[in-house]
């Protein structure tokens, strides 16, 4: 008898859910190396002296420096529809470029908000699938771009079919989002710099580089996560044109090594009001002196390409690196920032994603903000936080609409007029 499908990837969720063997899951053995301390003094200090010396220190060990003088962007509205969504929302199309750079092809923007606001509070966030996945409207022109190959998400010859159309709506409830009064803007990641140890050579990185696609990256040079950062920086830049955003409320949103991206553009890019962090784990929101789930040794022998060279000289040493993920939460303050874990995500280390928070709440105080507010992890489903909000839901690494809900709550709440 054949296995039903339904059966095949019920067991083939479960198995992405089981720990990676020779990985610790065993809270008894993350260690205890002493996190850097945030030196805080006063809140003047604090935005004067300490917050640029952190950033310095990201740059130079983590992510790297985004460089200067890339050039002014240009923005093209390329389609509007002002009946998207059944009548709910307008949506637009915006072509980003650089024209000093033609090297690089640009980014397709599609934009949402909502009918009845005027200028509404915008979320911001980059997709692993592009436009065309994260709307189920058929409409969406499908994303020409390349894409890493996959069967299962019907990604032919690296490149998105029909058959793609919406594979990542359930991440994000458009309707949902518009019905709470919140515009969306969102990219293909994949349009800044594709996803693979050379990806750079095709994307903004080679085309902003003297070199081109003969750089040698060199240690505090930037990886592909910070070149996503910057695409999500000129999507801000263009939403402050738009006048059915508002360009002084906007949440920058991501997922996994997209949350990474998104904690990262907001360290760097004030105009970001809101930092969310979804299951970000390591080289995000996880605290990476704990060993649990991925570390820093995994990670940058996988993906060394999302990282400065740098971060690679810590692999099985995180205790060397002068920063931890506390201090990346910290460069979010005073903004409100989320961090969300999920409940089988293991990998990702829920408890040193809350800790990071945990850590990071002191600055909160110099501001006279509360932050995590509370001591321990608290229970699945329980959403905790003032100015640093956490929750560990129930579930797989993803993105649903809990998730959702808490941040729609999250940015009512701090934004209500
Ligand atoms: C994993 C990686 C994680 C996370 C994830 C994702 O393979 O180990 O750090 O970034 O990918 O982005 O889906």
């Amino acid at each position: 008898m054949r296995t039903p499908l339904f059966l095949l990837l019920a067991a083939s969720a479960a198995l992405a859910q089981t720990p990676r063997p020779g990985v610790n899951y065993d809270e008894a053995k993350v260690g205890s190396d002493p996190l850097p301390d945030l030196k805080l003094t006063t809140a003047e200090e604090w935005t004067q002296k300490r917050r640029p010396e952190i950033l310095k220190l990201f740059e130079d060990n983590v992510y790297g420096k985004t460089p200067a003088g890339i050039g002014a962007p240009k923005f093209e509205v390329t389609a509007t529809k002002t009946d998207a969504l059944g009548g709910l929302a307008t949506r637009k199309f915006i072509h980003i470029s650089l024209p000093d750079r033609p090297a690089w092809p640009g980014m397709d923007v599609m934009l949402y908000t909502p009918n009845n606001v005027k200028a509404a509070p915008c979320f911001v966030g980059l997709s692993f699938g592009g436009n065309h996945a994260v709307s189920t409207e058929p409409d969406v022109p499908l994303s020409t771009r390349w894409m890493r190959e996959s069967k299962e998400k019907n990604i032919v010859e690296h490149h998105a079919t029909e058959a793609t159309r919406g594979t990542e709506s359930s991440r994000w409830p458009l309707e949902m989002i518009l019905k709470r009064g919140f515009a969306v803007a969102t990219a293909y990641y994949g349009d800044i710099e594709p996803d693979h140890a050379d990806g750079w050579k095709e994307g903004l990185r080679a085309a902003v580089s003297k070199e081109g696609a003969n750089t040698v990256w060199k240690d505090g040079e930037w990886g592909a996560i910070g070149a996503w950062a910057w695409g999500l920086s000129r999507i801000a830049d263009y939403l402050q044109t738009d006048p059915q955003v508002d360009g002084r409320h906007l949440a920058v949103i991501g997922h996994s090594r997209l949350g990474k991206t998104s904690l990262w553009a907001g360290a760097q890019d004030e105009r970001f009001g809101i930092v969310i962090s979804n299951d970000s784990g390591e080289g995000g929101a996880a605290l990476m002196r704990r060993d649990f789930g991925e570390t820093t040794a995994i990670i940058t022998k996988a993906f060394p390409h999302w990282f400065t060279p740098t971060y690679k000289s810590f692999a099985g040493n995180a205790a060397a690196c002068p920063v931890d993920a506390h201090m990346l939460i910290a460069l979010a303050a005073p903004r409100p920032i989320y961090i969300a874990s999920a409940g089988e995500d293991h990998w990702a280390d829920q408890k040193g994603e809350f800790l990071s928070g945990k850590f990071a709440s002191p600055v909160y105080a110099l501001f006279g903000k509360k932050g995590v507010g509370v001591e321990e992890q608290p229970a699945i489903d329980t959403p905790v936080g003032d100015f640093v909000g956490y929750h560990n839901r129930t579930g797989k690494h993803d993105v649903t609409d809990y998730d959702w809900t808490q941040y729609l709550n999250f940015a009512a709440r701090h934004w209500a007029k």
